[in-house]
């Protein structure tokens, strides 16, 4: 049979979500190439993205509903039991406790407007609990939005002109590796580039100075940096006057943080830090990429505000090659996540949901809501046990109730904990809208292949629920999506931009309405005052912080009396071969990665007689791991690094961690947690 090429894109919770052309041949999907459409991703697709012709043949594939046995194992069993079995175990639950006893969790595996369908079809099951929050990025939006108004930003290839490129807690050549084709542009062109990261990433290997800082004190460095501004005269008084809010009072915070003070408390050189200023102050148009690593603390919201500031006292907004690169919310515009608050999921006359469970406390939050207690759990999307905090709270959790259902792709270890496991499709099955967080194009992610006879997208899974627990079929047209029906509904949900057609997003990605490639370049924030507020008063009126950036250490911090007992801090953040939980089993990238290392600095490692191989147990007051020592010399002493996304059977890092949100957004601390390193026994 001949062989087609198509357009899709990649639908992971990852920067790039790449444009991709596809060849599929007798059904199967056989090469993977980039779509040049899209100039932010056209470059090429990542390890992952090439991978996916293993992931979508994969045996471990899940292709038929699963029932747990009495004995504990699993069964395969047909649809109509699955859900059936789903439908009298819910009406059960709703019945006995209400619909607020059943918990609806939902991951970020997969994007896409069809996703709303689900919180559709809670609200006629007449509601239910849900969560608050995000493990990701919050705390670093919000402190985004109270201090520039939106997340926005420049176009990933404005980057390009950038003098100075500012890595601040990103590792994009892991993480957004298309962002070191346009960071090549910009050394090519002469920019200068920093990181500052607690370890040598792969992505420091571009950089002309790395800056190390303890973990969690990267607000006192940035009050430090604009210490150094305000007294080398190097702020930009024209724009500070025209455009910025507080400047007076922050100028005044930063006067207490001469550099030797920030030295003290970051752990950074005073002489790095006089020349990262010197480089902030003089090379411009300079551009902050800020990741998602220092915003994952307890103050990170106050870290990231001050960090802004930096750009604000040098005037380094709304040009081109300058800004600040974090979050690019161009394509959300179909009415969701501008702010943290409005994740929270509406409640409706016909659907009251409880929204009690951060996210980032989800397995002791659960344990403790009593009004109803949780006695039903509903998973898609997401894999709660490995990746959010607090591991065997979650488990605990999971376990107390009667009955869960899982819906995903592969028996993950949350799958692992259900009563019924159903299969989910995978991104080449169904077609759906995507947005993005860093370049502006709305782009189809289209369906290539018809799954497994086994496999039903969501969308009908909800359907046929619906139509078991008795929904009137006026209100599932009104409120559901119909089988077959994805592609009528997301055109009327096009309707309101008559330009961007199912017709044009087939052919490639589009970008979204009223993108630019430079973000606020009309200098009109949109913050109460209308200029960027170093000052915020809802800071305080939120989030009960301080007005200014002020720093404070973190609450889990090697200047508390628990580092006497547990001295290194643990980072665990990501790596090339995977997304999260995912993908890491596919035999293609365990070459690769095949299993969780524990790194740490020789200075440390040696101290405790461990060498390059050894097995070292890692361990807190929470939890316990066993892995092998790899010796690395770029990470800051004191600082031990194990990647997230591991299996709870090769080590899953939020054993570890402490369910803990930041202090604005509802994110999770995920990288302040101490531990002590010793020889395994
Ligand atoms: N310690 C530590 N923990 C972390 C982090 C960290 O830095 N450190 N990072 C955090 C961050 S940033 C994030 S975003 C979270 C991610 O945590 P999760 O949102 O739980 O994401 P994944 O681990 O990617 O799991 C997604 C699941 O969705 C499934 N899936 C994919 N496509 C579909 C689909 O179409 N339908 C259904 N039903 N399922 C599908 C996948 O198979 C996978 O099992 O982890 C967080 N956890
Ligand atoms: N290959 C791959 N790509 C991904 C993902 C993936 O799992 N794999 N996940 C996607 C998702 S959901 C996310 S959220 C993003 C995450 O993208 P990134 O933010 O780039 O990645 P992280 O690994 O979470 O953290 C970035 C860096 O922060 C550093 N860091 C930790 N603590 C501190 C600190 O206190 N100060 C400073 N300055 N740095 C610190 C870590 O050492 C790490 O190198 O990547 C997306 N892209
Ligand atoms: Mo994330």
């Amino acid at each position: 049979m001949p062989s087609t090429v198509l357009t899709t894109a990649c639908p992971r919770n990852c920067y790039s979500t790449c444009s991709l052309t596809v060849e599929v041949e007798d059904g199967r999907i056989r090469r993977i190439e980039p779509h040049p459409g899209n100039l932010a991703t056209g470059q090429g697709v990542c390890i992952k993205g090439l991978a996916y012709v293993e992931r979508a043949a994969s045996p471990d594939r899940l292709t038929a509903p699963l029932r747990r046995r009495p004995d504990g194992s699993f069964g395969t069993i047909g649809w109509d039991e699955a859900l059936d079995a789903i439908a009298t175990g819910l009406a059960r639950v709703r019945d006995r406790l209400g619909p607020r006893a059943v918990l609806f969790y939902a991951g970020s595996g997969t994007k896409g407007l069809l996703n709303g369908n689900s919180m559709a079809f809670w609200r006629l099951f007449g509601g239910c609990t849900t969560t608050y929050g995000d493990l990701c990025w919050p705390a670093g939006l919000e402190a985004t939005r109270l201090t520039l108004g939106d997340n926005l930003h420049n176009a990933p290839w404005d980057l390009a002109h950038a003098r100075l490129v500012v890595f601040w807690g990103k590792n994009p050549a892991e993480t957004n590796v298309h962002q070191m084709d346009h960071l090549a542009q910009a050394l090519e062109a002469g920019a200068r580039v920093v990181v500052v990261d607690p370890r040598r990433t792969e992505t420091a290997e571009r950089a002309e100075l790395l800056v190390q800082p303890r973990p969690g004190t990267d607000g006192a460095l940035a009050l430090g940096l604009a210490h150094l501004l305000l007294a080398r005269d190097r702020v930009d008084r024209p724009f500070v006057d025209a455009h910025v809010h507080g400047f007076a009072p922050f100028a005044e915070l930063a006067g207490a943080w001469p550099p030797a003070r920030a030295a003290e408390v970051s752990g950074v050189p005073v002489a790095a830090i006089e020349r990262l200023a010197e480089l902030l102050g003089t090379v411009h148009p300079a551009t902050i990429v800020p990741g998602f690593g220092m915003q994952r603390y307890t103050n990170g919201g106050q870290t990231m505000r001050a960090m802004i500031a930096l750009l604000a006292l040098t005037g380094q907004l709304g040009r081109p090659g300058a800004g600040w690169m974090y979050a690019n919310l161009a394509t959300h515009v179909f009415g969701h996540l501008r702010d943290p608050l409005d994740c929270y999921p509406p409640a409706t006359p016909d659907g009251v949901v409880r929204v009690a469970v951060p996210t980032a406390r989800l397995g002791p939050a659960m344990l403790a809501l009593d009004d109803p207690p949780l006695a039903a759990a509903w998973v898609e999307r997401g894999n709660p046990i490995p990746q959010n905090p607090e591991t065997p709270a979650v488990v605990a959790a999971f376990r107390r109730l009667d009955f869960r259902v899982v819906v995903d792709e592969f028996l993950t270890d949350t799958a692992r904990e259900a009563d019924v496991v159903l299969p989910a499709k995978n991104l080449f099955e169904q077609t759906d809208v995507i947005g993005a967080y860093w370049h502006p194009y709305l782009q189809l992610r289209q369906k290539l292949v018809e799954p497994p006879p086994g496999v039903r997208p969501e969308t009908e899974v909800y359907w046929a629920l619906a139509e078991r627990l008795g929904v009137d079929r006026a209100v599932m047209d009104a409120h559901l999506v119909p089988p077959g029906g994805e592609e009528a509904w997301l055109a009327r949900r096009l309707t309101p931009w008559p330009d961007i057609t199912l017709e044009r997003l087939r052919e490639g990605p589009v970008l979204a309405p009223g993108a630019t490639d430079v973000a606020f370049a009309d200098l009109d924030f949109p913050t109460p005052s209308g200029k960027i507020e170093l000052w915020s008063d809802e800071a305080r009126s939120r989030w009960g912080l301080d007005e200014l950036p002020e720093y404070r250490e973190p609450v889990e911090s090697q200047r508390t009396e628990l580092a006497a007992r547990y001295p290194l801090v643990l980072l665990t953040p990501n790596t090339k071969t995977r997304i999260h939980s995912q993908f890491g089993f596919l035999a293609t990238l365990r070459r690769i990665e095949p299993g969780p290392v524990l790194s740490m600095s020789p200075d440390d490692a040696l101290g405790r007689g461990l060498a390059e191989g050894d097995r070292a147990r890692v361990f807190n007051d929470r939890g316990e791991l066993h892995l092998p020592v790899r010796l690395d010399g770029g990470i800051r002493p004191g600082v031990v690094v194990v990647p997230n996304g591991f299996w709870l059977h090769e080590g899953a890092v939020n054993g570890l961690s402490a369910a803990r949100e930041t202090d604005m957004g509802h994110g999770a601390a995920f990288h302040e947690n101490l531990v002590q390193v010793e020889r395994a026994p």
